[in-house]
């Protein structure tokens, strides 16, 4: 198990919350996380999180700050910049937004002008709320428009659409990536109609930026990708948080600072920026490649049990980290299956599927992945089994004798796999 965090101060003081977090502690180590967004930071990582830093205002950036007292942050924050840098070979990065959707919505304010267009991938393709929900504010000052896959069985992308829409509509952002697509994509492709059309590319990586750190997938900017966002806490095993990284353009990269802040943000949370430095320091560890190569072979172990059992995957497996598999054939909506592995420890997401006749509360999929618990140290054997343990409770959903021995296999796996406290 995990060694316990200190909590002694917290508990003489405020029990409630005290109890709510050692709670989480034991259903996060009792548990598998199937929530391919989510992963297990290592104990250094969380120490950084809870140190005083938390205490700090730091506008501004490193050498450039509107407050006294940065020696320290200053050095915290270059340490994020420069190993960021090194991680994705790229020569601008900007690591104090609090979210991914804020690294999102800074971008947009930073290159384009109210009114402008941004061709992003298509939601319910595979594309995250910031790339254009209508639910959010964005859509009522920039102009979304999508492209899909062709074929939503092998999962790839139309190219072909993509160029004609972007002639057509001249986005001055062209995005690419996903919360929920299990292939990868064609950087090159992307980033030859950006220019033929003179948008800037972009690829929102949040959720394969560790396998991009890892080499396990490719690296856009190889391909001349402009910006790439992504958070922090995913694949990339880090805290909670976002990322702006630019390959090379200083006049981008000023705007996106200024975008940041003053534009959108005020102070860093600069215990997160210093957990963050803690986090790319891991990714730089020879070990980490063997993690996101391990992510990878684990997911498609899982796959090969779903295609087996003839149980329909999106895209028709995976090549990255997630699994988005339509359930309707079990005669339960994404809901249920949630509810109903979440009760034999299993937590995992509902998820719509592309085109899904269904609403997002109850849509037609569940979403799932391996970066948590490859983690916890599961290889492919393993992950087959807590998938063939999925689909018997799919199988079986009301049938409480057997949810029951599949949550004692399940503790007893979890068991077996404690949360480490290391990470290399
Ligand atoms: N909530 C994240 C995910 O689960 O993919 C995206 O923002």
């Amino acid at each position: 198990m995990a060694t316990p965090q200190d909590l002694s101060f917290l508990e003489d003081q405020d029990d409630d919350v005290f109890k709510a977090i050692r709670g989480e502690e034991k259903r996060q180590e009792e548990g598998l996380e199937l929530i391919p967004s989510e992963n297990y930071v290592s104990r250094a990582v969380r120490e950084a999180t809870g140190s005083i830093l938390t205490n700090k205002y730091s506008e501004g950036y490193p050498g450039k700050r509107y407050y006294g007292g940065q020696e320290f942050t200053d050095v915290v924050e270059d340490i994020a910049r420069e190993r960021v840098k090194k991680i994705f070979n790229c020569k601008y990065a900007n690591v104090q937004t609090h979210s991914g959707a804020s690294a999102n919505i800074a971008t947009y304010f930073a290159l384009l002008e109210p009114g402008d267009t941004v061709l992003g991938m298509d939601l319910s393709h595979g594309g995250h709320l910031t790339h254009g929900h209508p639910v959010t504010y964005i859509t009522k000052i920039f102009n979304f428009v999508r492209y899909k896959m062709k074929d939503i069985e092998t999962g790839e992308i139309d190219y072909g659409e993509m160029r004609e829409v972007a002639l057509r509509e001249k986005p001055k952002i062209l995005l690419a990536g996903f919360s929920a697509y299990s292939r990868e994509l064609d950087y090159q492709k992307i980033a030859d109609i950006a220019r033929e059309v003179g948008a800037i590319s972009m690829m929102d990586a949040a959720h394969i930026a560790g396998l991009i750190a890892g080499g396990a997938h490719k690296n856009p900017f190889d391909y001349g990708i402009d910006v790439i966002t992504s958070t922090t806490h995913k694949t990339l095993r880090g805290p909670r948080g976002g990322l702006i990284l630019i390959r090379e353009d200083e006049d981008i990269a000023k705007k996106i600072d200024k975008s940041v802040f003053p534009g959108l943000q005020g102070g860093p949370l600069m215990h997160q920026v210093a957990a963050r430095a803690v986090a790319f320091g891991e990714a730089l560890e020879p070990n980490f490649k063997k993690y996101a190569q391990q992510i990878i072979k684990n997911a498609k172990a899982m796959a090969e049990v779903f295609e087996r059992e003839e149980v329909r995957m999106l895209g028709g497996g995976t090549s990255n980290h997630l699994i988005l598999a339509d359930i309707t054939s079990f005669g339960i909506n994404g809901h249920e299956a949630e509810v109903a592995l979440d009760e034999v420890g299993m937590t995992l997401n509902k998820n719509m599927i592309a085109d899904d006749p269904n609403p997002p509360m109850r849509p037609s999929g569940i979403r799932f992945g391996t970066p948590a618990i490859t983690t916890r140290g599961f290889k492919e054997k393993e992950c087959a089994r807590v998938a063939e343990l999925m689909i018997e409770v799919l199988r079986n959903h009301d049938d409480e004798s057997i949810k029951g021995k599949v949550h004692e296999e399940i503790k007893a796996l979890a068991a077996k796999f404690p949360i480490p406290d290391k990470h290399f």
